[in-house]
């Protein structure tokens, strides 16, 4: 298989921006389950203890981009992860737990799953080990969200739809955005898409919705 060539100036730009998603994506995460801690008391150690594991990702991708002699483009990544970061604020401050709970461990975490199971058969050989250790990671994080989430199944079901129809657009929208990039370092924008959905649908089955449920949502949103 032709990998891309790490060495091209296309290469690095995109990775720059590409890898300061990346970092400012985590370090956001890191900020939500440290949100989610004080809004969870209950399970605030194993947020705590979440939200570490966000800031180690971080650093961890940070590194990989040093090793290239990069830097990520943060500057360009925060104001793309605004309009998400604003919808979790407004969650946060009107008390929302559930909707922080599915803007952070349904959605994003969904992206970020789908992100690097589809980055590591093109990563280089530096990045390739810290995304294999991150994608461990980010399942426990969907994972945590799916238990909260199916424990109040009937509850939440209408609202978790409402939130994810709000929140995937401009989680998708920042791929758009980035789509060239995504196909000068290797990936395939269009795959990454229909794997986010797959993610998303595995993580709301678990939840317990039934396939018109995800059919309808799946036909609204992708
Ligand atoms: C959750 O723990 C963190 C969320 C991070 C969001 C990442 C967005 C990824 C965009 C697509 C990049 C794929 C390539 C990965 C390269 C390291
Ligand atoms: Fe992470
Ligand atoms: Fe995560």
């Amino acid at each position: 298989m032709n990998g891309p060539d790490f060495n091209s100036a296309d290469y690095r730009a995109a990775y720059r921006r590409i890898n300061g998603l990346v970092v400012v994506g985590e370090a956001l995460a890191a900020r939500h389950f440290r949100s989610l801690a004080r809004l969870l008391p209950e399970d605030r150690s194993e947020l705590l203890r979440l939200a570490a594991m966000e800031a180690r990702h971080a650093a961890d991708f940070s590194r990989c981009a040093k090793e290239l002699g990069l830097r990520g483009d943060t500057a360009l990544a925060r104001r793309l992860l605004a309009p998400l970061r604003q919808q979790f604020q407004r969650a946060e401050a009107s008390g929302d737990r559930m909707a922080c709970l599915v803007i952070q461990c349904l959605i994003i975490e969904s992206v970020a799953v789908a992100a690097y199971r589809g980055y590591l058969p093109v990563a280089d050989a530096g990045s390739r080990g810290v995304t294999a250790a991150v994608l461990q990671d980010e399942t426990e994080h969907l994972s945590y969200g799916e238990r909260w989430l199916r424990a109040r199944f009937e509850v939440v079901a209408d609202p978790v739809l409402a939130c994810c129809r709000e929140a995937l657009p401009p989680a998708l929208a920042l791929l758009q955005l980035h789509r060239t990039d995504l196909l000068v370092i290797g990936m395939d924008p269009i795959a990454l898409v229909a794997d986010i959905q797959l993610a998303l649908e595995g993580a709301l089955s678990a939840i317990g919705f039934g396939t018109g449920a995800l059919r309808r949502l799946q036909a609204s949103l992708f």
